[in-house]
């Protein structure tokens, strides 16, 4: 269950009869102090299973990266790119989130990675427990990168700590330069940001000052590059970001 929109990708935990207590029962049925309960005990279950993430991740020198953004921003493209000019210098494998097909994993593949897709059904965003088992799948090598594309959403993602050590969000410029202001959580928990399809900037009505305010007002020094999946115009500063922070 997602505790931000009660989107049900996987219900883990039933709430208990004392959480009954102090509740106001509203029109609609519900209690919203037991649903900040409930949302609490879902993030706090999540945040365990991540720390371990975290653990077997360090134990094995891995670096992985959570990549979210809204759908289509370019993940996979970048992805796709990435695999293809660094593979010979790192060992990348990819975890896959979608609601449904394994499109993109087929995408990595065909670059040579190895990639496990992971559905969520009606969920909204991969969480800790979902990255174990790709993890398990993948039995990545030791000193290698995993990259992980969430599912697209600019919400939810935000909330679930996968156990991964950096975050990247993806905004193209084709979605407007006012999206950090309107999902600012997303953006005040991005390590990177990444302004991906600047090729396109002379097509579209895209304030490049007005992002960068916004993404700064979220996150106050976040580092953000420019850059484009299709062309591979600013993606040198993306791999550099990668390396320092290699294993
Ligand atoms: N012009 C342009 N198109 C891009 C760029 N990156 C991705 N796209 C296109 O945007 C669409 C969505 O890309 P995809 O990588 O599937 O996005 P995802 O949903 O975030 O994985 C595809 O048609 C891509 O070709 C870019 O830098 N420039
Ligand atoms: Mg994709």
């Amino acid at each position: 269950m997602c505790a931000t929109c009660g989107c049900s990708g996987e219900t883990i935990l039933e709430p208990h009869e004392h959480d009954h207590e102090h509740q106001h029962e509203h029109g609609h049925g519900h209690s919203h102090t037991r649903t900040v309960t409930l949302e609490q005990a879902v993030l706090a279950r999540n945040d365990a299973l991540a720390e371990l993430n975290r653990k077997w991740l360090a134990e094995r020198s891995i670096l992985a990266v959570n990549l979210m953004s809204s759908p289509g921003a370019g993940k996979t493209t970048l992805l796709e790119r990435t695999i293809r000019e660094l593979g010979s210098e790192l060992r990348v494998s990819v975890v896959e989130g979608d609601q449904e097909t394994v499109l993109d994993a087929d995408r990595i593949r065909a670059t040579g990675a190895p990639a496990v897709q992971i559905n969520t059904g009606s969920g909204c965003h991969l969480d800790a427990k979902m990255l174990a088992g790709g993890l398990q799948t993948l039995d990545p090598p030791e000193g290698s990168v995993v990259l992980i594309e969430n599912v697209g959403n600019l919400v939810c993602p935000a909330l679930f700590d996968l156990g991964e050590q950096a975050r990247v969000v993806i905004t193209s410029v084709t979605e407007g330069a006012e999206k950090p202001r309107k999902y600012p959580q997303m953006f005040r928990a991005a390590d990177l940001v990444l302004l991906n399809k600047i090729d396109l900037l002379p097509y579209v009505r895209f304030d490049i000052e007005d992002f960068l305010d916004g993404a700064r007002r979220a996150n106050p020094g976040v580092e953000v590059l420019q850059l484009s999946a299709t062309t591979g115009d600013g993606v040198a500063d993306w791999y550099g970001w990668l390396r320092v922070r290699l294993p």
